[in-house]
């Protein structure tokens, strides 16, 4: 399998995330994608090849241009007003407040994030646009003809919704890269994701919408991360009736009950009958994982990666979360590796 991989992640080197009430160093770091690029290498799992640019236009077509225009303008806009930290949210258009953007960075930080984990730095434009271009380049692979391609994406995408940054996701990579997919020639492309959290970015993106079917394996919204979408009775709304699926599921759940939501999704997928897949591969569903409660040990990754070979179709593995450093190399790589069989 062909990787597509750029060094510009490394644009991304925050030093600060807001969690338990104190600034630690944040979960998602940039020895992420060192140690998966490490592992590829150690197995051979095939080439690995920079991103080709297709410019801001397969963006645009799923974001907000005000939310691109911000996030390419908040470091700046920050370190004017004389900050001396990384920009963080610090208040929000709460319940019966104007949904109107302000002009002042703090007003601006609080319209457009999702949560306030997530710090912009100087270099996150930068590394977000990059990962973006990662996930295009490997859908061309997939596009002309490749049985699979590996898009080794960072930051992460999914939590990044229609004109929403957080969860440390800005641009939402599986989204851009779905939409591109249709407008090459695809006319269904279905969405699965295995990252422990609800892709609450990628249902937003989708959610009215019948030529993408978005699936969500996750941490209950009661217990998980982003609290506030991902509940089995979301399953959107118009067009879009039916074309989103929710799996939540409790603190503690093991391999075997989550490859039983696992294999109800990859019938749902087969019936729906899309011509490309995209997986949103996160690994946080590991036992060790520091911020997630799933069980599933490094065996399980590669038996999952083989039941998503099953579908045979042709499929984008898209990185997404997962915090057990140590063991990120070997949980993503089993994934791919047991699709490849
Ligand atoms: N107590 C991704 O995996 N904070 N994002 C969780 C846990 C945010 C995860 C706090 C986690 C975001 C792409
Ligand atoms: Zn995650």
């Amino acid at each position: 399998m062909k990787t597509v991989f750029s060094e510009d992640h490394l644009l991304r080197q925050a030093r600060t995330e807001l969690y338990g009430g104190q600034l630690v160093e944040p979960f998602e770091r940039p020895s992420r994608a060192r140690y998966i690029f490490d592992r590829l290498k150690a197995v051979d799992l095939g080439p690995v090849l920079p991103p080709e640019d297709h410019g801001m236009d397969p963006i645009l077509a799923i974001h907000d241009a005000g939310l691109m225009r911000f996030l390419q303008g908040a470091w700046q806009e920050w370190v004017a007003e004389g900050y001396k930290g990384e920009a963080i949210a610090t208040c929000w258009p709460a319940r019966r407040m104007q949904q109107r953007c302000p002009n002042h960075i703090d007003g601006k930080l609080g319209y457009y994030a999702l949560a306030t984990e997530t710090s912009i730095t100087e270099g996150t434009w930068g590394a977000a646009y990059a990962s973006a271009q990662v996930a295009l380049t490997a859908a061309d692979l997939v596009l002309g003809g490749e049985r699979a391609a590996f898009a080794l994406c960072r930051p992460p995408g999914h939590h990044a919704a229609y004109d929403m940054y957080g969860g440390y996701c800005f641009i939402n990579n599986a989204a851009v890269a779905a939409q591109w997919m249709l407008g090459q020639g695809a006319k269904r492309v279905a969405i699965l994701d295995v990252d422990f959290h609800h892709g609450n970015g990628t249902q937003d993106i989708f959610y009215d919408r019948d030529d993408v079917l978005f699936i969500s394996l996750h941490g209950a919204p009661e217990d998980a991360f982003p609290h506030f979408l991902g509940y089995a009775d979301e399953t959107g709304k118009g067009a879009g009736e039916g074309y989103t699926i929710n799996y939540p599921m409790p603190p503690g759940t093991t391999f075997a009950t989550w490859r039983k939501a696992l294999a109800a999704a990859l019938q749902q997928i087969a019936d729906y009958a899309p011509d490309m897949l995209i997986v949103s591969l996160g690994v946080d569903t590991f036992e060790t994982d520091p911020i997630s409660f799933f069980k599933l040990t490094s065996p399980d990754f590669t038996t999952y990666g083989s039941d998503i070979a099953g579908l045979n179709l042709p499929t984008l593995f898209v990185m997404e979360g997962g915090y057990d450093i140590d063991e990120i190399g070997l949980n993503t790589v089993n994934v791919l590796q047991g699709f490849e069989g």
